[in-house]
């Protein structure tokens, strides 16, 4: 299963909406087929696995374990039912780390695959695949992306010097484990000031992999059309006050003034299949997720040598544990989840 988790990660950044999955075939002690979802829309886990086989091992099929990270679907989708081909492919065991929460497979990949008379077991490293797709599960469960929290501040805590100035806190390195994060994401969103006056480019540079959706809040629609998110080649949404338009490469989600824009927006993602959201910034964008306890993982990175002495104070989180940490340089990467989601 261990296989399964590793083979499964091949697919960051690739797959989503739909969850990583990995699969491997066991006869005996031996593995003769191994296989995960490579591309959303394609072919799924078992099916790579057992295409994998070689045409000399392919009759040692019916006397195999497969082993995958998440239950079979048996639903027809993009692609047809894996667990009607484990039935076909006369598999006899399959041993699975998690259910689909997904509502057209839950329960029912692994009720066919009994059905047929196929021994099952469930919840071999179950929190590791639940943690693996936590983007895919939260979407399905709470019908909203799974929301992470991330900002850079200096040792005395702040995100941005007073005139609101780029500062460059986090070093080279830890830049290229953000840039990671951004391509595992679905969607990235910052607040009109950080636009503004940091005009990020909010894309994938120094990572290998897809740029997220791009969302700014400009509620007036004042932003200038010479920043930097105007000016690229890729999908960007500006939620605003007063314009509702669905074409080109900058579209525009008009607001109503009555709903919280948080609330707006997560009804906006889960309609648009958007399973991760990152919430880059600045501190009153991120301060309202907080307060909200609308968020489930926060990143923090404090750069322990540089201090500013005065600026504009990062959010402070109110909840949240802390559930991994570690230093690249002088930069401190804290990993807190919000346990009240
Ligand atoms: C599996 N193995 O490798 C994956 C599964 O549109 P489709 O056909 O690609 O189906 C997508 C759904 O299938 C997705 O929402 C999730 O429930 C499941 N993903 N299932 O057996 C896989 N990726
Ligand atoms: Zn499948």
């Amino acid at each position: 299963m261990n296989r399964c988790l590793q083979l499964a990660q091949l697919g960051a950044g690739y797959v989503a909406p739909n969850p990583m999955v990995g699969a491997v075939l066991l006869y005996n002690d031996t593995i003769i087929g191994e296989g995960y979802h490579q591309k959303y829309g394609e072919a799924h886990a078992e099916v790579n696995c057992i295409n994998s086989v070689a045409e000399e091992h392919k009759q040692l099929i019916p006397l195999s374990k497969l082993y995958v990270s998440l239950e079979p679907c048996a639903h027809y989708g993009k692609t047809g039912p894996c667990a009607h081909l484990i039935v076909q492919h006369k598999i006899p065991e399959v041993v699975i780390a998690c259910r689909d929460s997904f509502e057209k497979v839950n329960g029912h990949g692994v009720q066919h695959l009994k059905d047929a008379g196929i021994k099952v077991t469930e919840g071999v490293l179950e929190k590791e695949a639940l943690d693996l797709n936590k983007r895919f599960f939260t979407f399905h469960e709470k019908k909203r992306p799974y929301i992470i929290l991330k900002w850079a501040q200096t040792n005395d805590l702040f995100i941005a010097n007073t005139g609101f100035e780029k500062l460059a806190i986090s070093n080279e390195y830890t830049n290229r484990f953000t840039h990671r994060l951004r391509a595992e994401a679905a969607a990235i969103i910052v607040g009109t000031n950080t636009a503004r006056y940091d005009n990020p480019s909010l894309t994938v540079r120094n990572w290998p992999g897809k740029n997220p959706l791009r969302i700014i809040i400009d509620k007036q629609l004042s932003l200038s059309p010479n920043l930097a998110f105007n000016k690229q080649d890729i999908s960007t949404v500006i939620l605003n006050f007063l314009r509702e338009e669905h074409s080109g490469n900058i579209q525009f989600f008009k607001l109503n003034e009555k709903d919280s824009i948080p609330d707006q927006l997560m009804k906006f993602l889960f309609e648009k299949n958007i399973n991760s959201l990152i919430v880059e910034g600045g501190t009153q964008l991120l301060q309202s997720f907080i307060d909200l306890a609308l968020w489930d993982e926060a990143m923090v990175i404090t750069n322990s040598k540089f201090e500013t002495g005065t600026g504009i104070s990062a959010p402070v989180l109110t909840e949240g544990k802390l559930f991994q940490h570690f230093n690249i340089l002088s930069d401190r990467i804290e990993i807190f989840k919000n346990l009240k989601q």
